[in-house]
């Protein structure tokens, strides 16, 4: 059985505590949950993970390009928060990694401030999701399953 890793960046651990109206009013362990199911839908292993620390991050990214090269890992869900729109060593850690991975936003970032708009992770990303609420998660591993079962 292969691991879906999901990644969750800065102030992700905040979820469900603030701004309900814009990321709903679940708490990061209620998404855990749902990422359990859903991975044992699609026959995966779930490793959920957040980090608030940029590097911490970028290792477990190169860790994810070591897995799926062993064949281990199906690829990753990262939702890297704010250091989407900041980050050239996550860009350049998802390109050097070469792991399948899927950029996932709870809110549709395209909607809201400008700098909201640039993200450093789209164009190294196998596919973007981004305004589905908490829901996107389940719907992200049902896409990456589908891709990890064509490759
Ligand atoms: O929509 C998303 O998932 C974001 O990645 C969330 C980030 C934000 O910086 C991105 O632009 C879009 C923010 C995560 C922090 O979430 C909080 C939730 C509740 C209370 C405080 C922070």
């Amino acid at each position: 059985m292969k691991t879906v890793l999901v990644l969750n960046g800065p102030n992700l651990n905040l979820l469900g505590t603030r701004e309900p109206q814009v990321y709903g009013s679940q708490t990061l362990a209620d998404v855990q949950a749902l990422c359990e199911r859903a991975a044992e839908v699609h026959n995966l292993q779930l490793d959920f993970r957040q980090s608030n620390h940029e590097g911490e991050l970028v290792d477990w990214i190169h860790e994810a390009g070591r897995a799926q090269a062993a064949g281990t890992l199906a690829g990753v869900i990262l939702n890297a928060g704010a250091y989407t729109h900041t980050s050239i060593a996550l860009h350049d850690a998802i390109k050097g990694a070469g792991v399948t991975l899927i950029e996932l936003h709870i809110s549709n970032v395209h909607a809201r401030e400008a700098f909201r708009h640039r993200s450093y992770i789209s164009p190294v990303a196998r596919a973007v999701m981004a305004g589905f609420g908490v829901n996107g998660y389940v719907l992200a591993i049902a896409g990456l399953a589908q891709l990890a079962e064509q490759r």
